[in-house]
């Protein structure tokens, strides 16, 4: 059913009880042309970009919980596009344009509000990065533009700019199309639009194996609901990609950490935009509901537990207190974690494989939420083709071994 005024209504009138289900939930065929392990936004999203643009409808997306349930619906919704590298700005800005009619495409509201995000400065160092970073969206044609502390301040007005903090704000690196959206309705619009197409949705089915043929090509996965034919296989699995593809026998070039969030009580409309501050390691935005969206870096040590340590966000609601002194007094409701997938150069990988007919979508760290749209889009390309999409080139694995690394390190921005 799509969603209009009129459909509103009619269900307004029936008290909302008629709504029918947003996705199918079958159970599994025996075989598919195309499997995806992961149904996070960049698995729905590569699901939904197969069948849409790429006619492969007989796609099964396989998630071992509920869909959304992993960094999807843990992140804390930061979109921007301003990256150093031309390849970076490609694919990110590619994610970006998606972004803007995305809820009219998926006719489902993903809530995406370009309201801005501004990236502080505390030290020279942080300002000849930052500006390195303008100057280079610019050249690319990506809006980017450096604010004096006082620009700062006026388009945020809580922000403290007085020079008797740790670490002054010295400027800010402001990325007006910029933003934040809903996560769990990303990760809905997607899997309602695939599943409209005609992709299975297999909820609460963990892969356990992946089935390689004489020839070495994969042939199947085995799963908690017993084993799935498929020729082709896209591994989309976060913080565990190391785990699923190691069931295929490849070793990956990444490092699982958990990255924390926290959000306060509810308020009301209180903070405008997006701020970031890597030097301080504090970031925050206000959600739709009125609380206060804060995080900070990974933890330092490698782990699949989604608990973070207590002293991340502690140190984090030291920085966001002196850079807000306003919600001194805010009342933290909540704090979780999820499992982030970190490449030795910071830049996602979107690739074939050494195995025929497997794919993989992995690595992006502590910032994929804002590629969703572009990284489902040119990775459904690649595994339709079996050749990668010109955007997703330079970030296939072999570039470990090749030496082309894409060093985001400063724009990952989330210290990581
Ligand atoms: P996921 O949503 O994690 O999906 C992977 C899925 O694979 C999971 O649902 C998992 O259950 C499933 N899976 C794993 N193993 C198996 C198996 N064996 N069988 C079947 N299924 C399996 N990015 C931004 O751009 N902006 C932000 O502001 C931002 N904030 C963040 C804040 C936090 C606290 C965290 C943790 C991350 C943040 N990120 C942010 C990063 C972003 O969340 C991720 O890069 C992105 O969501 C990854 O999406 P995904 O679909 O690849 O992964
Ligand atoms: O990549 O912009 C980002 C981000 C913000 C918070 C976590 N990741």
């Amino acid at each position: 059913m799509r969603f209009s005024f009129l459909s509103l209504l009619r269900n307004a009138f029936s008290a909302n009880e008629n709504w029918p289900e947003q996705w199918r939930s079958p159970e599994p065929k025996p075989a598919y042309d195309v499997i995806i392990v992961g149904a996070g936004g960049h698995g729905l999203a590569t699901a939904y970009y197969l069948a849409a643009e790429c006619g492969v409808t007989n796609v099964a997306v396989i998630e071992r919980g509920w869909l959304g349930g992993g960094n999807t619906g843990r992140n804390t919704t930061i979109i921007r596009s301003n990256y150093l590298w031309e390849e970076s700005e490609a694919l990110y800005d590619h994610a970006l344009k998606l972004w803007k009619d995305l809820s009219q495409q998926l006719n489902y509201n993903v809530m995406y509000s370009p309201r801005g995000v501004l990236m502080l400065a505390h030290t020279i160092h942080d300002i000849q990065t930052s500006k390195r970073h303008v100057h280079a969206n610019r050249l690319a044609g990506i809006d980017n533009e450096w604010l004096s502390p006082e620009e700062c301040k006026a388009f945020c007005p809580p922000l403290n700019i007085s020079d008797n903090i740790r670490y002054p704000v010295l400027g800010g690196a402001l990325q007006r199309r910029g933003g934040v959206a809903r996560h769990d309705a990303v990760a809905w619009g997607y899997a309602r639009a695939a599943s409209a197409l005609g992709v299975d949705i297999i909820q609460n089915c963990e892969v356990t194996g992946i089935r390689r043929g004489a020839n070495g090509a994969v042939e199947a996965v085995e799963t908690s609901k017993g084993t799935i034919r498929a020729k082709k296989v896209g591994v989309v699995a976060a913080g565990h990609t190391s785990v699923v593809m190691g069931m295929a026998g490849v070793r990956m070039p990444l490092e699982s950490y958990p990255l924390q969030a926290l959000v306060s009580e509810p308020l009301k409309p209180a903070f405008p935009c997006v701020v970031m501050s890597n030097t301080i390691h504090a970031y925050i935005s206000q959600s739709d509901k009125g609380d206060l969206v804060i995080g900070a870096g990974t933890d330092q040590y490698v782990s699949y537990s989604q608990t973070g340590g207590l002293h991340i966000d502690m140190h984090t609601l030291e920085a966001i207190c002196e850079l807000f002194p306003m919600f001194r007094r805010v009342r933290m409701m909540r704090s979780w974690g999820g499992i982030v997938d970190v490449t030795p150069d910071r830049s996602p990988i979107i690739s074939k494989t050494p195995v025929p007919g497997l794919f993989v979508n992995c690595g992006w760290g502590t910032g994929g939420f804002k590629a969703t749209p572009g990284s489902g889009n040119v990775f459904a390309h690649t595994i339709a083709r079996g050749e990668p999409h010109p955007i997703a080139a330079p970030f296939s694995l072999d570039r470990f071994t090749t030496g082309r690394l894409i060093d985001e390190a400063a724009a990952a921005a989330v210290a990581h």
